[in-house]
């Protein structure tokens, strides 16, 4: 379909247009992913969300992520969904899970059982710097909030070692795709081709194609068949750590998460000397950071560069290129020459630089990609979240004109105030659902 865009808003009225849909999507307990297609909160959406209700109402900030961290398991996950409200709103919900079975599960509250990529400490962090910057009483609030959060958020990271880094590559592994945050990526398709749906697989009826009007643009029901399939396994297994990361038929290194694990641990141990948190926890986070970090530059491919993931259960690399690639970028410690060449990748015609793109923000899968397709999901749109990721750890790179360029080319992404939850590249459609909470809520953060 054409799409064609509406006239791009100016900044206070996009501004306005965003904290508006945070608004309409807080249903007084939550702020949920998105209207109607995302009724609950996921993990990481609700940090960045955090980020952008910094600017408008520290205290929601504040409690968005206390209400996430309420729902910490026992044992330290976070887990990728809080259910809240109508259980039936989104499938698969609290029930198909089975978690309420689960030991380590926690109390009062309904979840998914698995995870998402740790990214709250940023959400942290950068609440506080909004804070500060904001008035000496928001400061003290911020700190409190932060002094009080810091030893669940520790531990989180402290799980993610644990349990999930086995073997020798030291990267962080996931049992299911959605734990990547990039569900249907083409990083995930041969460990997904092992996967084996059993006939004891329960019926179940899809919600995300009946609310999103064209099914082409979400995954296959063959891919939900094996993201069901998985969730069979652990429920099975009690989601018993040990046991799913022994026996789930999916376990991959997941490189993006590694990278951002490598760099939420730096924030968390800055906000940990700053707190005077114990030094034992400190040298974790610092040894957690290297070891992460170095995982991440083993991976990188020998000639272009790319990071991989590893798929753990055939025990090879799996070289398809997509944005996590660019993973180095995000937390550093891979030869200089190496980020160099990915740098100039980055802005070449395979990927920003593409001569077709409306604005120049990294698509999910480079454009000149055999399978990229433009409109489906994380394999090619664009995702104003992930490029926030990338100006973020640019700017805290100290690569301020990167980080300035990104920002802009997400704002000329998002300037139609639709608030896509990912973007067709080269007409700049929004697609999926609209007011996306997370997509407003980076629009408010690179505004201000
Ligand atoms: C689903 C909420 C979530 C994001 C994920 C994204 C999508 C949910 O939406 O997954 O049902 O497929 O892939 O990263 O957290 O916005």
């Amino acid at each position: 379909s054409g799409g064609r865009r509406p006239a791009r808003y100016a900044r206070a009225t996009l501004a306005a247009r965003a904290a508006r849909v945070l608004r309409d999507n807080d249903t007084g307990t939550v702020i949920t992913a998105a209207p109607r297609l995302y009724p609950h909160m996921w993990s990481w959406d609700a940090a960045f969300i955090s980020v952008g209700l910094a600017r408008l109402d520290l205290p929601r900030a504040i409690a968005e992520l206390e209400t996430l961290f309420r729902a910490q398991w026992r044992n330290g996950m976070v887990p990728h969904i809080v259910f809240t409200g109508d259980e039936d709103a989104y499938f698969p919900g609290p029930d198909r899970w089975g978690t309420d079975a689960a030991a380590d599960g926690p109390r009062g509250v309904r979840t998914s059982g698995i995870c998402q990529p740790p990214v709250h400490a940023i959400a942290v962090q950068r609440i506080l710097e909004v804070a500060r910057a904001s008035g000496p009483q928001e400061r003290a609030e911020a700190e409190r909030f932060g002094r009080s959060i810091w030893p669940a958020l520790y531990s989180w990271h402290r799980w993610l070692v644990e349990y999930r880094t086995p073997g020798h590559s030291g990267l962080i592994a996931i049992v299911h795709g959605w734990e990547s945050g990039m569900d249907n990526s083409p990083r995930w398709d041969l460990p997904y081709a092992a996967v084996r749906p059993g006939a004891e697989l329960p019926p179940y009826v899809r919600k995300d194609v009946r609310i999103v009007g064209d099914p082409s643009e979400r995954p296959t029901d063959q891919e939900y068949d094996r993201y069901l399939w998985l969730i069979e396994e652990m429920r099975r297994a009690g989601y018993d750590q040990r046991e799913v990361v022994r026996n789930s038929s999916f376990l991959v290194g997941d490189v993006f998460i590694t990278a951002l694990f490598a760099v939420s641990c730096d924030v968390l141990l800055e906000l940990g000397s700053e707190f005077g948190r114990p030094a034992s926890q400190l040298a974790d986070l610092a040894d957690w950071a290297s070891r992460a970090r170095h995982a991440v530059a083993a991976s990188c491919h020998p000639v272009s560069g790319m990071a991989r993931d590893r798929d753990l259960r055939a025990n090879r690399w799996l070289d398809t290129q997509t944005i996590a690639g660019f993973a180095p970028l995000l937390c550093g410690g891979a030869p200089d020459e190496v980020q160099l060449r990915l740098l100039s990748l980055l802005d070449s015609d395979r990927w920003c630089g593409h001569p077709d793109l409306l604005a120049p923000v990294p698509p999910s899968v480079s454009p000149m990609r055999p399978g990229f397709n433009p409109r489906q999901y994380w394999r090619g749109p664009q995702w104003p979240v992930v490029a926030w990721l990338f100006g973020w750890a640019f700017e805290r790179r100290g690569w301020h004109e990167r980080a300035r360029e990104l920002r802009a080319a997400g704002l000329r992404l998002t300037g139609d105030g639709a608030f896509g939850e990912y973007y067709e590249p080269f007409t700049g459609e929004p697609l999926g659902s609209t007011d996306q909470s997370w997509t407003a809520a980076v629009v408010l953060d690179w505004l201000c």
